[in-house]
């Protein structure tokens, strides 16, 4: 992997080539890995492209927010992503005790004014969390966080999960960020002792990655898809102002870690003989 900050430029396919293209196909998906985030360009600007995306790979992940989901101001939403508001720094789906690897987001119409978006690389903001406050890091990847998200979509839903903001393996390496103040619940489960403690490590983890030189900003137009490391990345967008003759539409779907590398273990052996 390449740790990156707000100095990325982020790495460009042709939607069309990366679904026609073997070599294509693996840069994607080999930039993916490496840096977490890939722009697609060229995809038509209508429903049902993401699915053609996620056949490339193999499938989807179906959640509660459906197969694929319509991210639109929507009356009686079920969810802040489906709002006009602001959407600060998180991952998609932390209320899930196995949050979706991957995403896809594709914007079939943007906003007059506002809805840029943002990203940080989260692996990266961890790793300067762990260097200048050691004790924040150690309390985010050992206490357990309440997640809760309840409602109706695809079908209904009350989900309960408890994660740490910060996953690490068993040789203490950062594998997975868990963070949406969302979903977050109001109940923090947690000894009164550790309860101030950890809202400070929490806001010392956050105020890092709002920091300038770590966001990375963009505006996507109609036909750009940009696919992304859900366990790595966190991302954004800024408020927008809905106007009836041009409503925002992006549409999104979730993949796993495992399918994604799988197409990419089979293309890598398809374009270079490797086994
Ligand atoms: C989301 C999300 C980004 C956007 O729906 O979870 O992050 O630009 N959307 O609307
Ligand atoms: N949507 C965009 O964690 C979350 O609730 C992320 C998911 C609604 C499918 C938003
Ligand atoms: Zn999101």
């Amino acid at each position: 992997r390449y740790y990156w900050d707000a100095t990325l430029r982020i790495p460009k396919a042709d939607f069309q080539e990366v679904l026609h293209d073997d070599r294509a196909a693996l840069a994607w998906l080999l930039a993916l890995r490496q840096v977490g985030i890939v722009h697609l360009q060229g995809a038509p600007a209508e429903q049902g492209q993401v699915a053609r995306l996620a056949e490339r790979i193999g499938y989807l992940r179906l959640t509660f927010y459906g197969h694929t989901w319509q991210v639109q101001d929507k009356s009686m939403a079920n969810n802040v992503a489906y709002t006009s508001g602001k959407l600060s720094l998180h991952t998609d789906y932390p209320a899930l005790h196995f949050a979706p690897g991957v995403q896809f987001l594709h914007c079939i119409n943007q906003a007059e004014e506002g809805g840029e978006s943002e990203v940080v690389d989260g692996f990266h903001m961890a790793e300067q969390l762990q260097r200048e406050d050691p004790e924040a890091f150690q309390m985010l990847t050992s206490l357990r966080v309440d997640f809760t998200d309840s409602g109706t979509d695809y079908c209904d839903f009350m989900l309960q999960s408890k994660n740490c903001i910060i996953d690490v393996d068993s040789e203490g390496k950062v594998t997975k960020i868990n963070y949406n103040n969302a979903t977050r619940d109001s109940v923090l489960d947690l000894p009164l002792h550790q309860v101030q403690p950890f809202y400070r490590a929490l806001k010392a983890y956050v105020d890092i990655m709002n920091r300038p030189e770590n966001v990375v900003t963009y505006t996507m137009e109609p036909g750009d898809m940009v696919t992304f490391d859900n366990w790595r990345l966190l991302h954004g967008r800024k408020s927008y102002i809905s106007k009836p003759d041009r409503l925002r539409h992006l549409e999104g779907a979730y993949l796993d870690w495992d399918e994604v590398m799988s197409r990419l273990r089979i293309l890598r052996r398809n374009v270079h003989g490797d086994v």
